[in-house]
């Protein structure tokens, strides 16, 4: 009885959000713009041209392409400090248990991030090794909601969604679960993340009884 488990990156696995945060908020800053924690929900699990749209719009602002290139740039570079020294310790709690049961009952663990910096993330927090396929923003063309992320992992795994899980922290990232017909479990605040079919707040929170339920219904 073997599944598909698609783990989200940035908010699940490990605790990079708060770094996109602040490199988004630095810029809304410098452009006048007061962007919140609650603005900041609508970022998450959206691709990095994505968001500064939806940033741009939040103060009305128009752009030259010249000007949202430089701005992209910034962005990420400023992005990249913060994960430059990254290392194990930035793994979200309970998160290695997981894997590691999941390995152990030999379920394909895929990878199903928006970021086009996944795989150095992956490779800084020596995880690398548990995953059984990679997709990232470098691979997908329509960003989250569109379930095309997930639906590009199950295919890896020659896998039907249907037997598919995913977790994730972001509206967009369950809302694209949904779509795709796999499980969504939100990890977050269910509040924020009612549509998804289950949520906790981290993984410590996911026990071992729930992941065989899971795999026999
Ligand atoms: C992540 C974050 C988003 C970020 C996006 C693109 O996705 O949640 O906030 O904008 O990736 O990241 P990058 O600028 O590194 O390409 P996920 O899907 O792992 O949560
Ligand atoms: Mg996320």
């Amino acid at each position: 009885n073997t599944k598909t488990f698609i783990f989200d990156l940035d908010g699940v696995i490990v605790d990079t959000a708060k770094y996109h945060f602040l490199a988004w908020q630095r810029l809304a800053s410098q452009l006048g713009i007061e962007f919140t924690p609650e603005h900041n929900e609508e970022l998450k699990g959206v691709s990095r041209v994505k968001s500064l749209e939806l940033i741009l719009a939040i103060g009305n602002i128009e752009a030259s392409q010249e000007d949202k290139n430089k701005w992209l740039i910034q962005k990420n570079t400023e992005y990249l400090s913060y994960i430059d020294d990254i290392d194990q310790s930035e793994i979200l709690p309970g998160v290695l248990f997981v894997l590691d049961y999941l390995k152990k009952n030999k379920h394909n663990i895929v990878l199903g991030s928006a970021s086009k910096n996944a795989r150095p993330i992956l490779e800084k927090t020596n995880i690398m090794h548990y995953f059984d396929a990679i997709v990232d923003g470098n691979d997908v063309t329509n960003a989250k909601p569109d379930p095309e992320v997930f639906l590009q992992g199950a295919k890896k795994m020659n896998d039907n969604p249907k037997n598919c899980i995913v977790f994730e922290d972001s509206v967009a990232g369950i809302q694209a679960a949904n779509i795709a017909n796999m499980i969504s479990i939100g990890i977050g605040d269910k509040e924020v993340l009612q549509e998804a079919n289950f949520v906790f707040p981290d993984f410590t929170h996911i026990d071992i009884n729930f992941i065989d339920n899971l795999v026999n219904r």
